[in-house]
């Protein structure tokens, strides 16, 4: 009997050295310890021993159920210790590391059409001037010598407010500000927003314009070809041929239309300039005796230039986009291409 119970608290103990996580330990402690073990049998076989075996029996019994237990809680205690070792190690943060770079946005494409056209400008030493996108009748007609039966005043074309003023629907009322608190000799670019009363796969209702203004003593169409055609040629490339061609605006005499060699087929013909090889760009003109006299300038005094030019028709073909619609709906896959 005695035999018996040293052996097993030998194996047991052997056994609990041995063992790989704390269900192991469970077992263990269930085989050797437990209700069914054969330790706690021979401890009930008590009664049925000797005098002078029982106390022997008994005492050896109880080194055995200490030994097994501290044997438990010391490998317990090991194999925990070695888990959080592995969970920490598992965890482990390299601080050192580079961090994640921000997710930085991106400028809207109208956004760099417009600052590009701006900053070629400014080197010309052209000033930037702003206005408001509520206009009055006079400022954004009247003044411009656009008569009141001409087309572009009809209500289709423009968003009339109850008060009888009117979302501008080019900047040139900008310009008009401009002549009307300041003297010449100036050059300035109006860029901004404007609003049309018409949308589809090319129109926007509200689009963005830059237009321009010099007036001086002695302005000749040929500064206008020469500003221009520098504007021109900065934006698109040096290579890119461009010409002029009559045309007629209420605001200019002479006019001109600025066309620029096609960007999508070099000017041998395609879909995007209708196989003629050109783009019409700008529009442009020595600004009318009529403008002057409205801002209370001496026509006989002063001779200007004048432009306007559509920033979404400039970034469609900057970035072969084909629908102006795109420029509006912000969809996150179109503007993280710029
Ligand atoms: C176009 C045509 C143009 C102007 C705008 C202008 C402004 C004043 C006086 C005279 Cl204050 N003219 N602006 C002149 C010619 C053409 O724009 O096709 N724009 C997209």
């Amino acid at each position: 009997m005695l035999e018996k119970i040293q052996q097993l608290t030998e194996e047991a103990v052997a056994a609990i050295e041995q063992a790989a996580s704390s269900t192991d330990l469970d077992l263990l402690k269930a085989k050797y310890l437990g209700k069914k073990s054969e330790i706690l049998a021979a401890l009930k076989s008590l009664k049925d021993l000797s005098p002078e075996e029982k106390p022997k029996v008994g005492q050896l019994v109880n080194q055995a159920k200490i030994k097994i237990t501290n044997s438990l809680s010391e490998r317990r205690a090991v194999l925990q210790k070695a888990s959080q070792k592995a969970t920490i190690s598992k965890e482990k943060i390299d601080v050192t590391l580079p961090a994640r770079g921000p997710r930085l946005g991106k400028h809207h494409p109208i956004t760099l059409v417009l600052e590009e056209v701006k900053k070629i400008f400014k080197e010309m030493g052209y000033v930037v001037a702003e206005g408001p996108d509520i206009e009055s009748e006079y400022n954004n007609f009247e003044a411009l010598n656009i008569p009141s039966f001409h087309p572009s005043r009809d209500m289709h074309d423009t968003f009339y407010l109850k008060s009888g003023d009117l979302l501008r629907t080019h900047t040139s009322p900008v310009q008009i500000r401009y002549m009307k608190k300041n003297k010449p000799p100036f050059a300035i670019i109006a860029p901004g927003r404007v609003y049309r009363r018409d949308a589809d796969v090319t129109h926007s209702a509200v689009f963005h314009q830059v237009e321009g203004l010099l007036v001086d003593k002695k302005v000749t169409f040929a500064d206008l070809k020469g500003t221009l055609s520098y504007f021109l040629h900065q934006f698109f490339g040096k290579n890119r041929r461009v010409r002029f061609r009559p045309s007629y605006f209420p605001f200019t005499e002479p006019s001109a239309e600025v066309d620029v060699e096609c960007i999508m087929c070099s000017g041998k013909g395609c879909r995007v300039c209708k196989e003629s090889g050109w783009l019409e760009i700008l529009g442009a003109g020595m600004v009318d005796p009529n403008v002057f006299k409205a801002v209370g300038y001496d026509p006989e005094k002063y001779l200007g230039f004048a432009f306007g030019v559509g920033i979404e028709r400039l970034a469609m073909l900057k970035y072969g986009i084909d629908d102006i619609r795109l420029f509006f709906e912000n969809r996150i896959n179109f503007l993280e291409q710029f």
